[in-house]
């Protein structure tokens, strides 16, 4: 058994049971109106010819589009779309707002989305890499289109499409951005897969993008170099793409991680990221594909002893430079986070600092660093601060998928509500992430009882803060295993190449990113945010150490002090995990016995790792300052 998630049958009830007429031709239209009519022999409505005795209504009224108007007109319920997308938007609008929809006192409303990109990336290898699995990064079992090394059975896939329409998405690139060989042949004679796929998700209004390796054209054998200076090199992927497109002729574009973490790139031929992209771009242009180039580009092979070399600052200084020298048709994908996808970083600058280049924010759905979908951890919260700061800065949102083949799509069943969500603040990022919460539990728990919603509430509301608390403290970051990034570690990377630190000592922690004493990354910010984090006085606590190293005893404006913060927010955080999973436990009959189960089993695994966090941090700093918790709690 599949877990519907937030399309169950009966959220189509009010739907189901009206008469309603849908107008407009063409497969978005078919796809509205195959909704409507299962729905509609479900619950008793039917599908009519005209607009006499329709109580709601569906048309196109423009030439094309995503937004749509909801309204009510002469006692039905109408929605005007601008185009065909727009039709299966409004659809799941009314199919969201339920009854409600059908209250004659509806006023009258437009939608349109504030992203134009709404995309999820998915991090799915065809075969099983030997130390990542199937699915990088992945904590949902396998991937959801392939395997066996052949593609899926795609009714599933087809599941998956018509719940990310719902939630808003309109893109998803389909590999990973690791594109290792195999999956480097989808560019080429695999291409059939990609089809597949396409039209797949082609019914639900989203368009697939692809993974490609900036040196394919060596790898596949046809070439010597993947110099983007080289006409060879340059008619090379003119001529693949036209070869794509003839297969898939709405492919969204080409998505490229160069130069980073070992993948090839420009410049190994000594070329710039700009180079580079804009090759791809040229090729992509005449089908009006795009390229999503992320700016994920960090030295991986840092030297620990060297406090000069900041990994914060590394995707500014490599691309800030390239501002305007992209062409119309790349999107540069940029990381939330100066660092990489931590419970707390601040903005990356990045995406405060490219005026003349189109920016795509990149959020990770599938929680890496924040509980690897084995703990509760909302976080559209987090998604709502960034996309406020960035508002008129970025034109896309990619996110790292967090669906794989698990019955309940996410691993946690709790973690469909990031999945959902995420699209949901794409299309308007202005929307409060709680309200969002409550829209998740309606569709998901048709009917929920106010007890069910308060569980709900009280487990996911915070679970983001909760989890920054029995975790790395103040912003500083890291502090994971290596290697699987699953439970503490203090020290785990503190003495290797890859430039996370944390450079704790007997007197003090923190990484000291100021223009006066440390790396200078608060200069990459506009004046008023570098001042902002320059200055002790006006840092928020909350990154504190990711922008300076103080001593235990540094005051915070809270009035704590550091070291009294880690033993308190340690302590609290753990204590709150052992109250989520008692309060699941009243949840016991309200929801499906298998999903409840489920919840459970992570709500002790969470319990488990929240504790050894805690025990792990406090005994850490507690050693390392010989500073005693002010309230004499037990610190090993
Ligand atoms: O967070 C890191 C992950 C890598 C990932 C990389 C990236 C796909 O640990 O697994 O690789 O980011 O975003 O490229």
């Amino acid at each position: 058994m599949i877990h519907p998630a937030w399309l169950p049958p009966e959220a189509f009830r009010a739907v189901g049971s009206r008469r309603v007429l849908v107008q407009g031709t063409g497969p978005l239209a078919d796809t509205v109106r195959h909704e409507i009519a299962q729905a509609c022999a479900r619950f008793g409505g039917s599908v009519v010819p005209d607009r006499e005795t329709a109580e709601l209504i569906l048309s196109i009224a423009g030439p094309g589009g995503e937004g749509f108007r909801l309204g009510r007109r002469g006692g039905a319920t109408m929605i005007s779309a601008d185009g065909p997308p727009g039709l299966l938007h409004g659809l799941f609008e009314v199919v969201r707002r339920g009854e409600r929809a059908f209250d004659p006192a509806l006023a009258d409303e437009r939608h349109v989305p504030v992203l134009a990109r709404r995309m999820l990336d998915h991090w799915d290898n065809i075969d099983v890499h030997p130390v990542m699995g199937q699915v990088e990064r992945g904590y949902s079992g396998g991937s959801l289109f392939w395997h066996d090394g052949r593609p899926r059975d795609l009714g599933r896939i087809r599941d998956y499409a018509r719940l990310l329409a719902a939630s808003g998405v309109n893109a998803v690139a389909i590999n990973n951005v690791n594109v290792h060989s195999t999956e480097t042949h989808l560019l080429t004679d695999r291409l059939t897969e990609v089809a597949g796929l396409a039209s797949t998700f082609r019914v639900y209004g989203i368009r697939v993008h692809l993974s490609v390796n900036f040196a394919a054209p060596v790898i596949l054998g046809d070439l010597s170099t993947a110099d983007p200076a080289d006409e060879t090199v340059r008619a090379w992927w003119k001529s693949t793409t036209a070869r794509v497109y003839e297969a898939v002729p709405d492919l969204g574009g080409y998505l490229v991680k160069a130069d980073s973490e070992g993948q090839p790139g420009p410049f190994t031929y000594g070329r710039s990221h700009a180079d580079g992209a804009n090759m791809l771009a040229e090729a992509l242009e005449p089908y009006g594909g795009v390229v999503h180039w992320r700016a994920f580009v960090y030295n991986h092979r840092q030297d620990w002893r060297d406090r000069s070399t900041d990994r914060a600052r590394a995707a500014h200084d490599h691309f800030a430079g390239l501002d305007g020298a992209f062409r119309d048709n790349v999107i540069l994908q940029v990381k939330h986070g100066p660092m990489d996808f931590q419970a707390r970083e601040p903005i990356s600058p990045v995406l405060l600092g490219m005026p003349s280049t189109r920016l795509a924010v990149e959020l990770q759905v599938t929680g890496e660093y924040t509980g690897q979908q084995r703990h509760v951890c909302y976080l559209p919260p987090m998604w709502s601060e960034v996309l406020r700061a960035v508002a008129g800065h970025v034109s896309g949102l990619a996110a790292v998928s967090n669906a794989g083949d698990d019955p309940f799509w996410t691993g946690h069943p709790l973690a469909q509500a990031n999945l959902y969500a995420v699209g949901r603040l794409a299309w308007n990022p202005a929307r409060d992430p709680i309200a969002i919460l409550d829209e998740w539990i309606d569709l998901t728990f048709p009917g929920a009882s106010g007890e069910l919603r308060d569980i709900l509430h009280d487990l996911m509301d915070e679970s983001w803060q909760t989890y920054e608390q029995y975790t790395a403290p103040l912003g500083v970051g890291f502090m994971v295993r290596p290697g699987h990034h699953y439970g503490p570690d203090v020290d785990g990377y503190e003495y290797t190449p890859w430039g996370t630190y944390h450079f704790a000592d007997r007197d003090g922690v923190g990484v000291d990113r100021t223009v006066a004493t440390g790396t200078g990354f608060t200069a990459q910010y506009p004046p008023a945010w570098a001042d902002r984090y320059e200055s002790l006085a006006t840092c928020p606590d909350e990154l504190l150490l990711f922008f300076h190293h103080v001593p235990y005893g540094h005051v915070l404006h809270s009035g704590v002090t550091v070291i009294q913060h880690i033993y308190d927010t340690h302590f609290a955080g753990a204590h709150r995990v052992a109250a989520m999973r008692e309060r699941w436990q009243e949840a016991a009959g309200l929801v499906d016995p298998a999903l409840h189960a489920r919840v459970t089993e992570r709500l002790d695994e969470q319990q488990r790792s929240a504790d050894e966090w805690r025990d792990q941090i406090n005994t850490y700093f507690h050693r390392k300052s010989g500073v005693p918790d002010a309230h004499g709690r037990r610190i090993h």
